[in-house]
């Protein structure tokens, strides 16, 4: 009850009456009081004026189920939520969920998460309250090779929430990061669960440095955050409720064509590396070349001393050659 609460005094402009809340929700005048007294606990600033009614005049900075829930604009992803204070990382935590029957479409978000997950091991730096700490869990029809293009998807879903939301001009680095002034202000890390020609589940696992903090000294040079360089505030939780918007439209396109054809044109414009030398880090040999963009299956282009070779996410790292992007 209290995401149907919540969702209506943010629908409704002016004071919500007590009774209109009773109707709406078929329940007791007390009931409704309860739910308005523990969102205030929370930290919801609500004035109540007898006559009146209720109205919501502030949020706190919380990315709860029912703030998620009452905030949603997406048709499908995000109509299961679950949020945890603390978890070890969203990606292991959506990965147990779908393995206990959770629907496509479920997003895990953690205020902190103890074991953050980058590729190959590494590790992703995930302070409480610093950031917005989350996991998509996909179940869609396609074979287990066209699953990694679902890491563009997100790329171009937070690149464009990110510029609709603060303004600031945010840059893809294919295959998996979002920078901001040649630095990662987003990491994304897209895990398989398949069988050779049948995918069981994909976790797509987004993070996103939002508040200003001191990064360990080896990530000062190359980390950033959104409200880092700008004086800015971003509400964690519209941004998060843009990029489930921006996903679900960016991945309905992508299962029309089952490539990225559709916003291949899109991307390119938003690629930090496009036109710019970059090195490969293949890992039967570097090289060195200039992105020309990417194919439809979503590799990037590279001419080198071999002509255009077709870049797969899965097999290298790209690097600029002057430094991260
Ligand atoms: C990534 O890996 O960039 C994928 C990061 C995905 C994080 C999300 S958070 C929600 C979900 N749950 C998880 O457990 N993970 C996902 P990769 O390209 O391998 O980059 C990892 C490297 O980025 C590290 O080795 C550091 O150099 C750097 N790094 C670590 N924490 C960072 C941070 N907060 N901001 C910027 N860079 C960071």
């Amino acid at each position: 009850m209290k995401k149907e609460i919540l969702r209506f005094l943010r629908e409704t402009e002016g004071y919500v009456s007590g009774q209109q809340l009773c109707d709406h929700l078929g329940v007791s005048r007390t009931a409704v009081w309860k739910v308005i007294q523990k969102l205030m606990e929370e930290g919801y600033q609500i004035e109540a004026v007898r006559n009146k009614g209720y109205r919501l005049t502030e949020s706190p900075d919380i990315l709860g189920e029912a703030e998620l829930s009452s905030i949603r604009k997406t048709r499908w992803l995000g109509s299961s939520i679950y949020f945890y204070q603390e978890i070890d990382s969203t990606n292991t935590q959506a990965k147990r969920l779908a393995e206990e029957g959770a629907p496509h479409g479920s997003v895990v978000v953690a205020e902190v998460q103890t074991g953050g997950r980058g590729r190959r091991g590494r590790n992703w730096v995930s302070a409480g309250g610093s950031g917005i700490w989350f996991s998509l869990l996909l179940r869609p029809e396609i074979l287990p090779d066209q699953a990694s293009m679902l890491t563009l998807v997100a790329a171009m879903a937070v690149t464009k929430a990110i510029r609709r939301v603060t303004s600031l001009d945010a840059m893809i680095k294919w295959p998996n990061d979002v920078v901001l002034e040649g630095k990662k202000v987003c990491g994304i890390l897209t895990e398989l669960s398949a069988q050779i020609d049948f995918v069981n589940h994909i976790i797509v696992g987004i993070g996103i440095n939002v508040r200003r903090q001191e990064f360990p000294p080896e990530l000062e040079k190359v980390a950033t955050a959104l409200e880092q360089e700008r004086q800015l505030h971003v509400d964690r939780a519209s941004l998060l409720g843009k990029v489930l918007e921006e996903f679900e439209f960016y991945y309905e396109k992508y299962l029309c064509t089952l490539d990225v054809s559709l916003f291949r044109e899109e991307y390119q414009e938003l690629l930090v590396n496009y036109g710019r030398q970059i090195q490969v880090l293949d890992p039967s040999g570097a090289y060195e070349g200039v992105a020309r963009g990417i194919n439809e299956r979503g590799e990037l282009l590279v001419a080198c001393d071999r002509g255009l070779r077709a870049v797969n996410s899965g097999e290298v790292s790209v690097r600029g050659i002057y430094g991260y992007t």
